[in-house]
């Protein structure tokens, strides 16, 4: 017990004892000198540390930062494979899945399935969609139609049909039969392309669900 409280004791002069001869250090010996390096040392030891400690709070925030972010990366990145896929049993071409029916029916419950499918009936904006399309079928429905004014047709967005972009079947169309106002597309050996027939035939059918 009595060591101790000597040793304590002891101590606490020979702090004191810096204290006053801090005031004149320019005529103190190489040994006084000795003790302010020492608080330097800690004062450096000090802000090391603290300097230490700000960059693991820096890297843990961002390592935290990156744990916490990534599944929602991960979740965002299977929400766009998700919606870059077509649904099972449908096509792709370019931006776009195509259902082809095995059934047949009239173009407007052909539409009507479509529709049921977060889809409607296909519009054909090139001749490569076209192609694409030519040969699942040899007659499937196509989204477009003239029933508003016979020989001006539209698509079923409301948009025209390009008579100049697409490949009619040869003489088509001819509103034959007392009037065909519904467009389906022929895959037929010396019937081939765009056509238009009446629209309660029965029919194949092909409805486009756009990706994105
Ligand atoms: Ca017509
Ligand atoms: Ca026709």
């Amino acid at each position: 017990m009595a060591v101790f409280f000597h040793s304590s004791e002891a101590h606490i002069n020979f702090e004191d004892g810096n204290y006053q001869q801090f005031p004149k250090p320019e005529t103190e010996n190489a040994a006084t000198e000795k003790n302010p390096k020492p608080k330097l040392k800690h004062l450096s030891v000090v802000l090391l540390c603290c300097g230490l400690l700000c960059v693991l709070q820096a890297i843990l925030n961002i390592s935290l930062r990156l744990a916490l972010s990534e599944p929602t990366d991960k979740g965002e990145a299977e929400e766009e494979e998700e919606e870059e896929r077509c649904p099972q049993g449908w096509l792709m071409f370019g931006s776009s899945c195509y259902y082809i029916s095995s059934q047949r029916g009239s173009w407007d419950s052909s539409r009507q399935d479509c529709v049921q499918r977060d889809a409607d009936l296909v519009i054909i904006n090139s001749r490569q969609e076209q192609a694409f399309l030519t040969g699942f079928t040899m007659a499937a429905w196509v989204g477009m139609t003239d029933r508003e004014e016979e020989g001006t047709w539209t698509w079923v967005d409301g948009t025209p049909v390009k008579r100049d972009g697409l490949d009619w079947a040869h003489g088509q169309p001819d509103d034959a039969f007392g009037g065909e106002d519904c467009g389906d597309l022929r895959t037929m050996i010396d019937f081939i392309g765009l056509n238009d027939s009446k629209c309660s035939a029965r029919l194949q059918w092909i409805c486009e669900q756009t990706l994105g």
